[in-house]
């Protein structure tokens, strides 16, 4: 089938043509080299391939439609901003792109060199006009998370409207009090946004849809619990990138075909790779797409991914949304208690996230932890110490990768990689 010409809507919502022609052969290629070459992949991926090769072209297009139908479509760059309160006014949520190497040079001009990766990411896909979602966006929505973002936040907003909530940095009672105000004020926010009001009838489904996301890659997340693992660390990381922009209930029903394959496969005894194949936790920052540097060094250096605790993966998919709450007072606590759980490395003192670390090792029969900070990224960096401490107690081997979006190291890591694994192996 002949690919659709999308430059017209591109043009139309102000990229910049030739910089993103660019951009799609360097990431069509870079998918084929390391998607494309995986053997034994579960039939169920090649919605999810169509999904990738139509990420800025299908997707796009349903995104302007939504939005002529009056709808709204806010992006944003954190899982603490509560979904459900977008799908309940029948918005549509993105994550926007922030995972590449892009638009460096602009980046610079208005942050500091030795500024995070995603950060520099996000204003680079901005400011070099190379992010479709972000154009396609009514409002973006920024959090207080680390120093980093909610400054950047303040030089995103002379080009786009950004809407900043503040993330409580302690979890005390009054923290918890600060929270639920930013939530109520997010929720005028949207509503004031989409001209809706978000009433306990919406709501509920909205928190529906949020929550059937959740389970579904809850289940696919359990399925790599099985040796050998039915499912590549790199696809089910995908998958769980995907999940930022797709339209949910489609994506919903997509990851439940792939997860009947997936049981299908664990019942024969069916895996990716064979048994015996060390199995490590990537443990760290959000690695967005097409930030899939770490997963493909590892699992090209004879290992298996078998989970991720960061925020595309285990940290944003584990909790739900109390479901059975009736008057919206009610269904409002339930999100401030869902969401005041994630356990982000910008907060302190962050000890429930160094349990999830040692009980997902166990859950997951991980032979070994790879912790991953971007580089500059203080909230990550730091906490690894702790995350390092805490397994050498439990006897859990653990590697600290300190990395960016560039390529000039990974002959380097592919080094410490290969070196960690022979170690793991005994
Ligand atoms: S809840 S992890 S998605 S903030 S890597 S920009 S922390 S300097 S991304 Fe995150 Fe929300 Fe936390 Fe998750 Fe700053 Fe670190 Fe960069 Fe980061």
């Amino acid at each position: 089938m002949e690919k659709k010409d999308y430059r017209p809507m591109w043009k139309e919502l102000g990229l910049n043509l030739e910089g993103h022609d660019q951009l799609l052969n360097v990431l069509g290629q870079a998918y084929k080299d390391i998607y494309m070459k995986q053997e034994n992949r579960p039939r169920g991926m090649q919605y999810f391939d169509f999904v990738i090769s139509e990420a800025h072209g299908l997707r796009i297009e349903e995104l302007m439609e939504t939005r002529k139908k009056g709808n709204k479509v806010i992006g944003t760059f954190c899982v603490y901003v509560p979904e459900e309160l977008i799908l309940a006014v029948g918005g549509t949520c993105v994550g926007l792109c922030a995972g590449a190497e892009i638009g460096i040079d602009e980046a610079e001009k208005v942050l500091p060199r030795n500024t995070c990766a995603l950060i520099k990411s996000f204003m680079g896909f901005k400011l070099a006009g190379l992010c479709p979602y972000i154009q396609a966006s009514d409002l973006v929505v920024g959090e207080t998370t680390c120093d980093g973002k909610k400054k950047a936040y303040e030089i995103l907003n002379d080009y786009k409207e950004t809407y900043v909530m503040e993330i409580p940095q302690m979890k005390t009672e009054r923290d918890r009090a600060l929270w639920r105000g930013e939530i109520i004020q997010f929720k005028e926010k949207v509503e004031e946004l989409t001209g809706r009001k978000i009433t306990a009838e919406n709501l509920k489904e909205g928190i529906k849809i949020a929550n059937d996301k959740r389970r579904a890659l809850q289940r696919l997340s359990a399925l790599r619990k099985a040796i050998p693992s039915p499912i590549s660390g790199l696809d089910a990381l995908l998958v769980n990138q995907i999940a930022f922009y797709d339209d949910p209930l489609r994506f919903i029903k997509a990851v439940n075909d792939l997860c009947d394959e997936l049981e299908e496969r664990v019942k024969k005894g069916i895996g990716v790779i064979k048994n015996g194949t060390p199995r490590i936790l990537v443990s760290g920052s959000p690695m967005a797409v097409p930030n899939w540097k770490i997963p493909f060094i590892i699992e090209t250096s004879g290992a298996i991914v078998v989970a991720e605790e960061s925020c595309v993966g285990e940290r944003s998919t584990r909790d739900l949304v109390e479901e059975s709450r009736e008057t919206l007072e009610e269904m409002i606590d339930a999100i401030v208690d869902r969401y005041f759980k994630i356990d982000c490395a910008c907060f302190t003192p962050n000890q429930e996230r160094l349990d999830h670390i040692v009980d997902l090792v166990k859950e997951f029969k991980a032979d070994g932890v790879i912790h991953y900070s971007i580089q500059f990224c203080t909230p990550y960096t730091v906490e690894a110490y702790k995350v390092e401490k805490t397994l050498q107690q439990k006897g859990i081997p653990m590697l600290k990768i300190e990395t960016d979006y560039g390529m000039e190291d990974v002959g380097q890591l592919k080094t410490r990689i290969e070196a960690f694994l022979e170690m793991v192996r005994g």
